[in-house]
């Protein structure tokens, strides 16, 4: 009867239950070999009926027998989600290998000579700068095949993948791009050393320094998982809903399996089966070992992970064992090897690695004579050079192939292999593998020779660069390829033509103010958005995303307006259907309801505010959550959008310490606007009235999409609502708005002795406003009123000039933005706003006189706004009061005009310091 190895997967199960003890005592009960006779029975009929129905039926038979096991006997099978220690894709399945194997085994040995000599080299000259090694060593057969094969610059329909690189295996990419002919040997010269003349190498991948090369900023580990993900949801999103027509591509992510400790990395991954991803891959290079040790010395990673992925649903292939396994594996009559692979743990395979293969044998196959008969015809040296499945292309290939055709799910390959793989006594396999920098003459000369580089052995010790010329058949090789996949990677480039600018129309209606009607800059917002969403011409480029939050934010007018996309559509008659504003789902929806995932809505974001690169559409991304759960929960999230150079909008809602009433400690944000300042391309402002909001937002989409620049917004806005006023008039005021200050209300009584300059901001501008007036008809004291709408634009201006004057001592001093506003002032300076005191602090010395900042240090309190202003000391009666004792230390008033105020405001002086309370 036929035999094969399909069924060493079953038989390996049935050889995990029993065990070989279990084996022998019920071999003693039921007379010697019975039960191994029956099993080889059942085998055998097995295999009659997959030759005589194939696969299925004999699925279907399986699936009888166990439900009658089950009815007959009460036999409930162990749940288990792994499969076998083995190949998911048998030998006899696995897809031939369409390329030339000795010619890709050639350009792959050039790639890992050109990736280990640019570490090394850089670490003689700059001992310390560090860089990896080991990393790409391990993955260089998992990256080469996928750039000879699969990895599609451009697809026949247009459509290309896209593909995040594992960020420290940087050199290999930048090797392969050396031999490709796109970098020179003087840039691999400074790789870690940017700042050379002529430009050098980003360490890992980063678009902002290296903008026609990278996409992805991945060596944050976890962020490129998860944003991967999300990129291959939004490009259904995109297909969805028609304004991407090129299909086909696929997202491929490169990760390591030390990475998937990181809870981002597998935080989303059910996302990805929801939603049918099958645009999405992934490979995780399982060499075993993160940075100080096995990833899983007394457990199996790959295991593990399969169950993760199998029972969340995806399509999971393992890529264990290579071709010199197959024959063992294939002979494996009873499951024995099979049983045998699956016992043994990470780190003693990890030690099977850096042994010889005599200690292979005894210490894996050793354990049962009947294993060590099966390798009896292979010499030590022979075991000991048994590929893995990772290094071995025709399996990679194999997997590979398998992932790009599977429909329905998203497809996880799992490859096995050996870190430093090639580095021999330098690190392979061992523990120090991946702070391994440098190498000696005795092991340059042993990794030349293992990969057969022609370099002399008296250039060896320079490690010297390798590239064929360009007629050399692995460069012709190499170059074809690439051709039949259209083109180089990694490429970064802008696929979109700018926007036409905005309609001035769209704006006006929030110039003009509420006239007294209370509204909230939150409930402002989402009417522009609304209203923006309406637009002909950006309409649709609009991409609103929202945690879960789109009540809390008034925004359910839009569930019905443009729909909350949904891949399936509605597949149910939602509870509020005869409503007006009911749930709307839909497959052209148009809102990203993320659900709770700050990280996730963020990935969507930066997904959508990099596709006029990535796909060449400009949409427009308005990502608006609690803006506590923003920069300190996903501020690296944030800093990967920043180095991506994303376009769109951050709103921080239900913004300031004292506004966002009730929430407590958790929720009230008083320092996001600090968080942001260490942004470089990220304009933060917390606007006070509708208008700012309006002119930001048109300005962020000119200075985005019509201009293409690399900046991104934050806006703060709060939920108190609050009469907006109209835009005063004046040709400084849009300017102001947008550089970060204005006056926005001038004091009347030009004569008045006793003046102040009040700063306001967000929601404490309304108690400056009424400081102000309390100021006047109290105390004489006429006040100009300010609007600060982004510290960290004049923070940023200040500081530019200063440097500026600094390097150029001869020229006309450049006054600050900050400065020259005040210059023709007078009084005291008082700044207030829902932030910490070290914003305004922040620009103090720019200012004409010492400046009193107001603001919301501490924890917040469970409480009402007037109370928590109060406690915070931001509300109107403590910036009269911070007014009065800046008069009374410059002497304008007597001191006891400040302690009777003190008694009049009611204020206590004796309460706890909210800083610290
Ligand atoms: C968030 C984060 N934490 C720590 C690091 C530092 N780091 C760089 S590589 C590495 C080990 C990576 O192990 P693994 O994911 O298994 O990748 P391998 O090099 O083995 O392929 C660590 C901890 C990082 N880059 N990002
Ligand atoms: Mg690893």
């Amino acid at each position: 009867m036929m035999r094969s190895s399909h069924y060493s997967a079953e038989k390996a199960e049935l050889a995990q239950t029993p065990t070989l003890e279990d084996q022998k005592a019920s071999a003693s009960r039921n007379g010697d070999g019975l039960e191994v006779l029956e099993t080889r029975e059942w085998l055998d009929s097995l295999d009659y009926v997959l030759a005589k129905g194939g696969a299925e039926r004999a699925g279907r038979l399986l699936q009888h027998l166990q439900l009658h096991a089950r009815s007959a006997a009460g036999i409930n099978l162990p749940f288990t989600a792994t499969t076998p220690y083995q190949n998911t894709i048998p030998a006899p399945q696995q897809a031939p290998f369409p390329g030339s194997q000795e010619m890709e085994r050639r350009i792959k040995s050039l790639v890992r000579w050109n990736a280990m000599a640019m570490v090394v080299r850089a670490n003689r000259v700059e001992n310390g700068i560090g860089g990896h090694i080991s990393t790409f060593a391990s993955a260089a057969t998992l990256y080469e095949v996928a750039f000879n094969h699969f990895l599609r610059a451009r697809t026949e329909s247009g459509d290309r993948d896209v593909v995040y690189f594992q960020g420290h295996a940087a050199p290999g990419m930048y090797s392969r791009a050396f031999l490709e002919g796109r970098l020179p040997k003087e840039k691999l010269e400074n790789f870690r050393r940017e700042l050379k003349p002529g430009g050098g190498l980003s360490s890992y991948p980063h678009p902002w320094l290296m903008p026609d090369f990278w996409e992805f900023p991945t060596v944050s580990m976890g962020l490129g998982p998860l944003q991967s993900i999300y990129h291959a949801r939004f490009i259904k999103y995109l297909e969805n809903r028609g304004l991407k027509t090129s299909t086909g591509g696929k997202v491929w992510a490169f990760l390591g399996d030390g990475e998937m400790d990181e809870p981002e990395s597998l935080g989303s991954i059910t996302l990805a089966s929801r939603e049918k991803l099958d645009n999405l891959i992934w490979v995780i290079n399982c060499n075993l070992q993160r940075l100080d040790g096995p990833v899983r010395g007394n457990g199996k990673i790959i295991q593990e992970l399969e169950a993760i992925f199998r029972g969340a649903g995806w399509n999971v292939i393992k890529c264990i064992w290579g071709s010199d396994w197959d024959s063992l594996i294939q002979n494996d009559r009873d499951g024995l090897l099979v049983k045998r692979l699956g016992e043994i743990t990470d780190g003693q395979y990890q030690k099977f690695f850096v042994e010889s293969g005599a200690y292979f044998r005894q210490n894996l196959f050793g354990t049962d004579p009947r294993l060590l008969r099966m390798v009896e015809h292979l010499s030590d040296d022979r075991l000991s050079r048994m590929r893995l499945g990772g290094h071995d292309p025709i399996k990679v290939h194999a997997a590979y192939k398998a992932a790009v055709e599977h429909t329905g799910a998203p497809t996880l390959v799992l490859a096995k292999t050996i870190k430093g793989y090639g580095l021999g006594e330098a690190g392979e396999g061992k523990n120090i593998t991946h702070q391994q920098k440098k190498l000696n003459e005795d092991e340059l000369r042993m990794f030349r020779s293992r990969f057969g580089i022609p370099i002399p052995d008296e250039q060896l010790h320079e490690a010297p660069f390798y590239r064929p010329p360009d007629d050399s058949p692995e460069i012709r090789y190499m170059q074809e390829r690439r051709k039949q996949l259209g083109g180089y990677m990694p490429e970064r480039k802008v696929r979109s033509k700018p926007i036409k600018p905005v309609a001035e129309s769209l704006f006006e209606e929030f110039y003009k103010g509420t006239e007294g009607r209370e509204v909230s800059t939150t409930m402002a917002f989402v009417r522009m958005l609304a209203k923006m969403l309406r637009d002909p011409e950006i309409g649709k480029l609009i991409v609103p995303i929202i945690p879960d939050e789109a009540r809390t934010f008034g925004m359910e007018a839009l569930f019905r307006q443009v729909g909350i996309y949904s891949s399936v559509g509605q597949l149910y008659e939602p509870v509020d259907m005869d409503t007006l504003l009911y749930y709307k789902e839909a497959k052209d929806g148009q809102i990203l309801e993320e659900g709770i995932t700050e990280a996730g809505s963020i990935s969507s974001l930066i997904a959508a505010g990099t596709a006029y690169s990535n796909h060449g559409i400009n949409t427009i991304p308005f990502f608006i959550y609690y803006s506590m759960f923003g920069f300190q929960r996903i501020g690296d999230l944030i800093w990967a959008a920043a180095d991506m150079r994303t376009r769109g909008f951050l709103l921080g809602g239900t913004a300031g310490r004292t506004t966002l009433a009730g929430e407590g400690l958790q929720h009230q944000d008083g320092h996001s606007h600090v968080l942001a300042l260490p942004v470089p391309n990220l304009l933060a402002y917390d606007p006070a009235f509708a208008f700012e909001i309006a002119i930001i937002i048109q300005d962020g989409i000119k200075r985005m999409y019509v201009d293409g620049e690399s900046v991104f917004y934050y806006l703060t806005v709060g939920n108190e609502p609050l009469p907006m006023p109209g835009m005063p008039e004046g040709a400084g005021v849009r300017e102001g708005i947008l550089k970060g200050l204005y006056l926005f209300k001038p004091s009347t009584k030009k004569d008045s002795k006793l003046r102040a300059q009040l700063f306001g901001s967000g929601a404490i501008m309304f108690e400056v406003l009424k400081a102000e007036e309390i100021l006047e008809s109290k105390y004489g004291v006429a006040s100009d009123v300010w609007s600060v709408t982004s510290y960290k634009a004049l923070y940023r201006d200040g500081n530019d000039c200063e440097r500026w004057n600094m390097l150029h001592p001869g020229d006309k001093a450049k006054v600050p933005f900050v400065t020259e506003q005040l210059k023709n002032t007078d009084g005291v300076l008082i700044a207030a706003s829902d932030y910490m005191k070290v914003l305004p602090e922040s620009i103090a010395q720019w200012m004409p006189r010492p400046l009193v900042a107001l603001g919301t240090d501490g924890f917040g309190r469970s409480e009402g706004r007037t109370s928590l202003r109060d406690f915070f000391e931001v509300d109107a009666k403590h910036i009269v009061l911070a007014t009065l004792s800046a008069l009374a230390r410059e002497k304008k008033i007597e001191s006891k005009v400040v302690q009777q105020a003190i008694k009049d405001l009611e204020i206590n002086p004796e309460k706890a310091n909210p800083a610290i309370s």
